[in-house]
């Protein structure tokens, strides 16, 4: 495994010199200020590469940039809609940029309007640090009672909605703003940040679009893009919808077991594969993410390691620390091994399957400063190190 992490760029509150204390070797990043849809430059790219390499030195852990996280995928894309082919024709010279540095995977998402989602970021462990959560619940009351949409009926039942009914009455201004906060506005990677109205445009814009509507959207974006991954010795890894539940009413299509078989179905190429994510698989009940992974294992090109604890009502989930939540890592790590040496064994290049932690607890001093929400040091530093314990244990 190529231990990895994620790092937001020049503007990141986390230093290279944080992460090569960490004990990483590999850096996770994207060009976070391009906005989405342009086009990446090959010297966009090389800059970034010597910003990093102007870090190192012949004394300290040299720092590699091995995955770009993410090139986001426009909404007009999604939607197939007014410039997309103008997009995709950008998306195109952007993977060529990247491929000309000589970086080789590239991973991207599919979740309409917002990447992630959770409803509160700063949900307080009984060991007192801060970790995400995603409230079932609170996301009724956000949908109805923020955002004022009126098809609720349709998707959730009287008890859930009579229950979303009496939080709200109980919740104050400060806990509405939290929320919206926590939705609309405070996770890192979103395409953009919204207002309410603008937020509900985009609802209006994915109206008529169903699941088989963006299914055929992603069917079309692969076969413009993989052919030119191929080319360039890329590997597209798609990210799973997080969580990977529908939400505001709208279709999810990299949700489960057959959503995957659709998409490696839709363009046959090794070059069209995906992002394990653990904890993003692992945040529906439904999902077996043994049985995902072991299905799919020779499509996976990039790892995120994340634990959750599915909560009693069986929808919401919180953040646990990696050795703490539903997924077993012993037993998933022992997979990876297993796959990593199949692929040696076949002579495969791309054996070293880069990972990252994904996200890890507030903690300590870091309570005391401004980050990108899961994005913080000590507690991905603290769940890399609980990984590495493991993947020293197995090692042979
Ligand atoms: C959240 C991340 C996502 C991910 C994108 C990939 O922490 O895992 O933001 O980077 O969905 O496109």
């Amino acid at each position: 495994m190529q231990l990895s992490f994620r790092w937001y760029g020049p503007k990141d509150s986390v230093s290279l010199s944080d992460i090569r204390q960490s004990n990483a070797e590999y850096i996770v990043t994207s060009l976070h200020q391009i906005p989405t849809g342009n086009k990446w430059k090959k010297d966009d790219v090389q800059k970034r590469i010597n910003y990093i390499k102007n870090n190192n030195n012949r004394y300290n852990v040299n720092l590699k940039w091995n995955v770009v996280e993410s090139i986001p995928v426009h909404n007009n894309i999604k939607l197939r809609k007014d410039n997309y082919k103008k997009l995709i024709d950008n998306y195109k010279d952007s993977i060529v940029s990247v491929a000309d540095n000589k970086i080789k995977t590239v991973c991207y998402n599919f979740m309409p309007i917002i990447d992630w989602t959770r409803t509160q970021l700063d949900y307080r462990l009984p060991t007192e640090g801060l970790a995400l959560r995603f409230n079932f619940i609170q996301f009724i009351i956000f949908e109805k009672y923020i955002l004022k949409l009126k098809n609720l009926d349709n998707r959730y039942n009287d008890s859930q909605l009579a229950l979303a009914k009496k939080y709200y009455k109980t919740m104050r201004k400060k806990d509405f703003d939290n929320l919206k906060f926590s939705i609309m506005g405070g996770l890192p990677a979103a395409e953009s940040k919204y207002t309410v109205r603008e937020f509900n445009k985009m609802l209006d814009e994915y109206n008529d679009i169903d699941k088989e509507g963006l299914r055929s959207n992603l069917k079309y974006f692969l076969s413009e893009i993989i052919p030119v991954a191929e080319e360039k010795k890329i590997k597209m890894a798609i990210h799973p919808d997080d969580p990977p539940i529908p939400l505001f009413g709208l279709p999810r299509i990299v949700s489960d077991l057959e959503d995957y078989k659709y998409i490696f179905k839709s363009y046959l190429s090794e070059n069209n594969g995906m992002t394990f994510c653990a904890g993003s698989l692992g945040s529906s009940i439904k999902n077996n993410i043994y049985d995902i992974f072991n299905r799919f294992k020779e499509k996976i090109y990039f790892i995120h390691l994340r634990n959750v604890k599915i909560e009693k009502d069986k929808k919401s989930f919180y953040e646990t620390n990696h050795l703490k939540g539903d997924i077993n890592f012993v037993k998933l790590i022992k997979m990876i091994f297993k796959e990593e040496k199949r692929r040696k064994e076949t002579n495969l290049k791309y054996y070293n399957i880069p990972m990252r932690p994904d996200h890890g607890h507030c903690l300590l001093d870091d309570q005391k400063k401004t980050f990108n929400p899961g994005y913080s040091v000590i507690g991905r530093m603290m769940g890399l190190s609980e990984l590495r314990g493991i993947i020293k244990s197995l090692e042979n």
